[in-house]
């Protein structure tokens, strides 16, 4: 626990840094998606931020997963995490599954939480629609459970996509709640969306969002994948018939491109539409695949080193999880004592 010092022992700093809990569920192969609206602007906060990044495994089980495949998709998105920046050194990186904490706050937020309230959440009648054979109740919970990921933490700050905003709201609403029968206990987070940090949506119907669940691979871009592999579903990805490069409604196709092509060349929507300029969709979807291809270039050679090293890969796992859970711990003893549960000393 100690060697993982950046967290826990160094209180000024600590003091100093607000800090930040975010995570991807292992249900499938990290995509551009997880990327750029994610695990790229993680990077970003780890040096101006305490940052917590965790591999949200309970969370995957909400959709039928096969068990050879969530482990091993475990080791690959924790490796991914690191392949892209995230430095385990100076972030908590971990596995949500080894810190038991965040199932047992879990059920006491589940019995602050309204049936109501959960009801209302856009991605349970979305992944309800979507997976009708198995609507399951952790499907319906899924959000106290991301409201324990967070609050277990006393995280200040939660970046995520704007589709993740809700669920966010309904962590406040919950978090005020408690603190509103039980005195202080949670702090109170806020939802931090990075600017850069953009919906992706999917190649083959881009008025959805790019999904690593998606049972259509042409649908989206896995970070691993070859850089042909990039390329060619980038060329085929659905456009328009107008062949002009613009960012305007109904331009679905093209405008999610054109996010993309922003985010690795940092250029202006402004500045890819002049030099697009009188140039077909071949062209600009070329120049798309190639600066993704070559952009995700180098995470794909770091992942390919990493992944190899197991015995890496669960030493960051071990100490990540120590780190969480004393820092779990502490606030499931406060919210324990706060509802009159018995403890033996
Ligand atoms: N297409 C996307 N564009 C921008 N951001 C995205 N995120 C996911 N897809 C996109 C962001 O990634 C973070 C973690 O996502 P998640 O894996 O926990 O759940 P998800 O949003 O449901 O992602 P997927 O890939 O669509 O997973 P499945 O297919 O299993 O449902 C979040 O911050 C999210 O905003």
């Amino acid at each position: 626990m100690t060697e993982n010092a950046n967290i826990i022992n160094a209180p000024e700093k600590a003091e100093a840094k607000k800090r930040i809990f975010s995570g991807v569920q292992p249900s499938g192969i990290l995509t551009l998606g997880n990327y750029l609206g994610a695990i790229k602007n993680w990077v970003t906060l780890q040096d101006d931020y305490e940052c917590l990044y965790c591999v949200v495994d309970l969370h995957a089980i909400t959709v039928r997963q096969v068990p050879a495949d969530l482990r091993r998709h475990t080791q690959e998105a924790l490796a991914l995490y690191i392949a892209c920046g995230i430095d385990p050194e100076q972030s908590c990186v971990f596995v949500q599954s080894h810190v038991p904490a965040h199932a047992e706050l879990s059920w006491v937020l589940n019995c602050n939480t309204m049936f109501g309230e959960l009801s209302r959440m856009t991605q349970f009648k979305d992944k309800s629609q979507k997976h009708s054979d198995n609507v399951n109740a952790g499907l319906f919970t899924y959000p106290v459970l991301m409201a324990s990921d967070i609050l277990l933490y006393q995280t200040d700050l939660v970046p995520v996509g704007i589709d993740q905003k809700q669920h966010v709201e309904l962590t406040r609403d919950v978090a005020q709640r408690f603190n509103g029968v039980y005195g202080d206990t949670f702090k109170i987070p806020e939802p931090y969306f990075v600017k850069t940090g953009m919906k992706i949506n999917s190649l083959t119907d881009p008025t959805k969002k790019m999904s690593k669940s998606d049972p259509n691979p042409k649908s989206y871009v896995a970070i691993i994948e070859t850089r042909d592999e990039t390329i060619k579903k980038i060329k085929s990805a659905v456009t328009d018939s107008e062949a002009c490069v613009k960012y305007a409604e109904g331009k679905d196709g093209i405008n999610n491109l054109m996010s993309i092509y922003s985010s690795f060349t940092g250029k202006s929507f402004d500045e890819i539409e002049k030099e697009f300029e009188g140039k077909g969709y071949g062209d600009f979807k070329m120049a798309v695949g190639e600066v993704c291809a070559d952009g995700l270039g180098p995470i794909r050679e770091e992942y390919a080193r990493l992944v190899k090293d197991k015995a890496y890969l669960e030493d960051v796992m071990k100490k990540g999880s120590d780190t969480a859970s004393y820092l779990a711990r502490k606030t499931l003893s406060k919210v324990y004592r706060k509802v009159g549960f018995y403890s033996v000393k």
